[in-house]
């Protein structure tokens, strides 16, 4: 692990994570519940896994659709409305995979969740999902009072612009009043990385299944998981004169 990710993890004067992929791995749960809404609507539409990781280019579930349905060839009528209410049943969909309990916070989540709580450093969220897909996943993984230990959180559709753009994070720091450069923001995509750097915040990256082979080379530390930060931070108990 490279030295000092978790000294600045510990430093930061809030944390903001972001939810798909770095809380948890729901993106296989997204692309299932979006081929389930299609089913339910009667279009022929399945989106395979490489054919998933390729639209995940798209932020945002409607801005996905809108994006599937430019590239077919033949293209029936898609109004703003049909998109909305597709979303609307992916959503129920998701909501309902989530709820079977099939997808648990990645590795280090709740120890570095715990650990920040312990020490009174104050928590975010900067997503593009939804608040109703936040709370679905953060309920069953951490309570029902879950957002009660979070000091700011912020869904793609509050803001103007989604990931890649800065909005959420830009809001997260104007709700929190502190400084880009104190904050960091924990990460999974390419996207994301942009969003965060462009708010001038120090970016800590855990690869997750669909975004590993982004490019990350902006980014301040790039781990498997967060369970490599706790390890650091036992080996430096282990050796108080460590550098
Ligand atoms: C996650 C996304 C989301 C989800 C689907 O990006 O792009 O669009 O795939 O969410 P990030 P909705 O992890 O960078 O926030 O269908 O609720 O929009
Ligand atoms: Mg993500």
């Amino acid at each position: 692990m490279q030295p000092g990710a978790a000294e600045l993890v510990r430093r930061a004067a809030a944390l903001i994570f972001d939810v798909d992929g770095t809380l948890a791995e729901t993106e296989e749960l997204h692309r299932r519940a979006f081929n389930a809404a299609f089913v339910h609507h009667g279009l022929d539409w399945r989106w395979d896994r490489a054919v998933y990781k390729d639209l995940l280019r798209v932020t945002g579930g409607k801005e996905r659709i809108r994006a599937y349905h430019a590239r077919q060839r033949i293209a029936f009528p898609l109004p703003d409305g049909d998109i909305a209410e597709l979303h609307r049943i992916k959503t129920a969909h998701y909501a309902e995979l989530v709820e079977t309990g099939c997808c648990s916070l990645r590795p280090g989540v709740a120890e570095l969740l715990g650990a920040a709580k312990a020490r009174g450093q104050p928590l975010a969220i900067a997503t593009t999902t939804s608040h109703g897909n936040i709370d679905a996943l953060l309920s069953r993984a951490l309570g029902k009072r879950w957002a009660a230990d979070f000091d700011a959180i912020v869904a793609g559709d509050d803001v103007r612009h989604k990931k890649p753009a800065p909005d959420v994070y830009l809001e997260i720091l104007a709700r929190l009043k502190l400084e880009p450069a104190d904050c960091v923001a924990i990460e999974d995509s390419g996207n994301g990385l942009i969003a965060a750097s462009r708010a001038n915040i120090p970016v800590l990256i855990t690869r997750s299944m669909f975004f590993r082979d982004d490019d990350f080379a902006e980014a301040q530390f790039v781990l498997d998981d967060l369970s490599e930060l706790e390890a650091a931070d036992k080996k430096t108990e282990k050796q108080p004169h460590a550098q």
